[in-house]
């Protein structure tokens, strides 16, 4: 049996506004752990484990929610994925990969419902305190792409069915948290062709590599 790196684990996020293609991404960032022989878990927000599944309902198809609620209900969804899934997998020594974590909490409720980045910035400090991410990619697209790709989904959820204005804002959330923490974010313009934004997300991990050598 081959036997799995003993690096140091990381936590790894991977953010963008709606169909930016994170499903795709994923894949790529799947096949490049697998390539570096490393022990991983893949999760996702809100979501992971089974009561922040629960959560996730309520919080997607909600007939309606107040903006403080749904800040609230995503953080006390993080807390169980924290205690539950996310700190047990970097205790045992695999790496994480979790589709969305803080910054959409960032870039979501602190921009698009626009209660501001200090109300996040004190919630992140309480609940996710030091596990922080050691490595995200954002993959960046005009919100009016990403959703014309989602179309043909037919059904959307509570969040989704917002207006462009709301969407223009968490992209614009997204972009600030980016440069707040440049030295871990890796922007990837999701709008080019699949091949590319694979390409790039390649090139990003392998930079990240170097990093941790
Ligand atoms: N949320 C929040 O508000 N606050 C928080 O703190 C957290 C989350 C953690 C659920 O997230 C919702 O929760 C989300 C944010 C909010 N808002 N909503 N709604 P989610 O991640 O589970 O759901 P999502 O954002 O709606 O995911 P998504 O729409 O499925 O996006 P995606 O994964 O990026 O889409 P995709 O399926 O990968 O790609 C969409 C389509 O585009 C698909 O047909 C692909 O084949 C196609 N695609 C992908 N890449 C390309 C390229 N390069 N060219 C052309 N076509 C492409």
């Amino acid at each position: 049996m081959i036997q799995k790196h003993k690096l140091t684990p990381r936590f790894i996020s991977l953010e963008g506004s709606e169909g930016a293609g994170k499903t795709t991404a994923l894949k790529v960032i799947r096949e490049i752990l697998d390539g570096w022989n490393i022990e991983y878990i893949c999760t996702r927000e809100p979501g992971g484990e089974p009561t922040s599944e629960k959560i996730r309902d309520i919080l997607l198809f909600s007939e309606k929610l107040h903006a403080k609620t749904e800040l609230l209900l995503m953080f006390a969804s993080r807390n169980e994925h924290l205690e539950n899934v996310i700190k047990p997998a970097l205790n045992a020594g695999k790496w994480v990969i979790s589709d969305r974590f803080v910054d959409a909490s960032y870039a979501y409720q602190g921009g698009g419902r626009e209660l501001g980045f200090d109300r996040i910035k004190w919630l992140d400090e309480f609940i996710v305190s030091d596990t922080q991410t050691d490595f995200t990619v954002l993959l960046d697209i005009d919100p009016a792409i990403g959703l014309e790709r989602i179309k043909v989904r037919g059904q959307s959820d509570r969040i989704e069915q917002e207006n462009m204005e709301f969407f223009y804002r968490i992209a614009k959330a997204y972009k600030r948290k980016a440069q707040l923490d440049s030295h871990k974010y890796a922007i990837i313009d999701a709008a080019q062709t699949i091949e590319k934004v694979k390409s790039d997300i390649i090139q990003s991990f392998e930079d990240f590599k170097e990093q941790l050598m």
